[in-house]
């Protein structure tokens, strides 16, 4: 199988640096799965979520389940896919979970802006008039489904024939799994915000909407 030469999330592609030594060579071959650079600085997301949440969140969490998936597929079938076709080829346990989890953190970060927040515009503003009646009705039912999505989770919008529906999924479940189209996601395991709103839930879910989330990201997915 050859090894992708980029990794794609959602309408993003990540470029993997050239290889030139034998040495260098060899420990990509280690570490297929790479942990994407975040799409702005630690604190850009300051005050909504900070640079503390970052540190646990992109630099432990997500760091930890890249290193774990790495550890998971090295030697096996599977140690030069992509983090696509190991979704795809896994079944329920560690080794979607961890896979799920590298995939869903990645579009979760590309999924908010430090200019985010508001309302969306063009095509993607007219499939959620069409799909749930208007920005105001969305944004209600987004957040019920965020703040109630029980226990660790994400809440999405996907794409959904013409429209856009909002899906909730559980642990490190994924809608690339079932075969739909994320446009964008929220992150509502507790340590997505616990260090900046304790249990607050719903402060953490209205600043998501109100300051942090990247329409441009979710109207790119939608047109691709
Ligand atoms: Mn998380």
């Amino acid at each position: 199988m050859q090894r992708s030469a980029a990794l794609s999330v959602g309408a993003l592609t990540f470029p993997v640096p050239a290889l030139s030594k034998a040495s260098d060579r060899h420990y990509a071959a280690a570490m297929a799965i790479t942990l994407p650079a975040l799409p702005y600085a630690d604190d850009a997301l300051d005050p909504h979520i900070t640079a503390h949440t970052i540190s646990f969140h992109y630099g432990k969490h997500h760091a930890a389940y890249v290193n774990n998936l790495n550890g998971l597929i090295d030697g096996t079938d599977l140690a030069d896919a992509s983090l696509e076709e190991i979704i795809d080829a896994a079944d329920p346990g560690g080794l979607y979970n961890n896979a799920a989890q590298v995939w869903n953190h990645t579009f979760y970060w590309e999924s908010m802006s430090p200019n985010g927040g508001g309302a969306p515009s063009g095509d993607l503003a007219a499939a959620i008039d069409s799909s749930f009646g208007s920005y105001d009705a969305f944004r209600e039912q987004f957040t019920a489904d965020a703040v109630g999505n029980f226990g660790s989770g994400w809440t999405w919008l996907v794409k959904e024939g013409d429209g856009v529906a909002i899906v909730k999924t559980d642990d490190a479940d994924t809608p690339i799994k079932h075969g739909q189209t994320p446009l964008l996601t929220i992150d509502v395991w507790e340590h997505a915000y616990y260090l900046d709103y304790q249990n607050a839930r719903p402060a953490y879910v209205a600043a998501f909407l109100d300051h942090l989330v990247n329409w441009d990201f979710a109207a790119a997915n939608f047109a691709a």
